[in-house]
């Protein structure tokens, strides 16, 4: 069986809870025409568990194309993707929009640790090659503009690279 079939990349866009993943996620769908696959959606759709998520998107993982929207990274399969984007943001940044969405003391106070933990960035680089993950800040609308054209210019740079 050839490798890939695939003639866009799968891009993950991970991070704790409020940094901005769905944001820069239809961002970089509209600026690109990539899909935007927010893993939330298909949970709740399906009405399905973590261990059968991969089953109902795995087909579409083959084709490519794939904005993967989710505050984890580990279970999908590295020959299935091609970058892994951890968006990050500063404490007190992270802080205020948490409260604002309304969560509890205990929730905002375990996904502060998270991101003080850098719980994904290293989920990220254990499950995936270390050149395949970058990091991005996320606490301005500037910085957002700047990491959806970064993307978008290594998107094209793959399509170049993969003969596509
Ligand atoms: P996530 O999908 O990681 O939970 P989100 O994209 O829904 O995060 O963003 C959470 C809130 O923060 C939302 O109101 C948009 C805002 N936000 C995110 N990144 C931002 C940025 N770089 N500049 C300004 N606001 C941002």
């Amino acid at each position: 069986m050839s490798t890939m079939t695939r003639t866009s990349p799968n891009i993950i866009i991970t991070g704790t809870p409020g940094v901005g993943k769905t944001t820069h996620s239809e961002t970089l769908a509209q600026r690109t025409g990539l899909h935007h696959l927010d893993i939330n959606d298909v949970v709740k759709k399906h009405n399905i568990d973590e261990d059968r998520l991969l089953d109902c998107i795995e087909n579409d993982l083959e084709d490519g194309g794939q904005i993967i929207d989710w505050h984890a990274c580990d279970l999908f399969p590295p020959r299935l993707i091609d970058l892994v984007c951890v968006v990050r943001c500063e404490n007190k940044v992270l802080y205020d929009r948490l409260k604002k969405r309304g969560y509890g003391e205990k929730k905002l106070q375990e996904n502060m640790d998270c991101e003080i933990m850098e719980v994904l960035l290293q989920e990220a680089r254990e499950a995936y090659d270390d050149e395949m993950v970058v990091e991005l800040r996320s606490e301005s609308t500037e910085e957002i503009d700047a990491n959806v054209e970064r993307i978008e210019q290594w998107i094209k740079n793959w399509k170049k690279d993969h003969g596509k």
